[in-house]
């Protein structure tokens, strides 16, 4: 039984963040998914995600092929997530190539290469744009 765990925010759930959820499920029997946190994504991008991460777990985890879902709180925990929940493979977007690489003494770590062209930032220019033009 192979145990795969990822981690992102999910914001605004998009084709991207199926793509990589489904490439990550295929490298294993079993996905795990952290959802970064509210306050997370405070710390770290300096604002707030449209959606709640109650809502963005929950639509994370109706995702098929994953098997359950857990609050990433912490970007320096990834090691600890690692073991507490048993993983095999740590699966990243390559955006972070590289950052993870001294985990790989708990566990394979894979970067995978994120959908072109598709972003929440992206999206969210695009609806603005919208509104301006009204
Ligand atoms: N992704 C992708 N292709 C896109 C957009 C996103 O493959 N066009 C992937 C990202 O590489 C990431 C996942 O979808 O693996 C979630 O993306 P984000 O929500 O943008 O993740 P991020 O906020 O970078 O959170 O601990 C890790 C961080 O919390 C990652």
């Amino acid at each position: 039984m192979i145990r795969v765990i990822t981690f992102g925010t999910f914001d605004l759930f998009h084709f991207g963040h199926l793509r990589i959820l489904q490439r990550a499920r295929d490298l294993g029997d079993e996905l795990i998914v952290g959802v970064s946190s509210d306050e997370l994504n405070l710390t770290k991008k300096q604002k707030y995600p449209i959606f709640s991460q109650d809502h963005r777990m929950a639509i994370v985890s109706e995702i098929k092929g994953v098997t359950d879902v857990f609050l990433e709180e912490s970007l320096d925990l990834k090691r600890h997530y690692i073991l507490e929940q048993q993983a095999d493979i740590l699966v990243m977007g390559d955006d972070w190539r590289g950052e993870f690489d001294e985990l790989g003494d708990v566990c394979e770590v894979v970067y995978l290469e994120r959908t072109p062209e598709l972003s929440t930032t992206e999206y969210k220019h695009i609806i603005q744009n919208i509104l301006d033009s009204f």
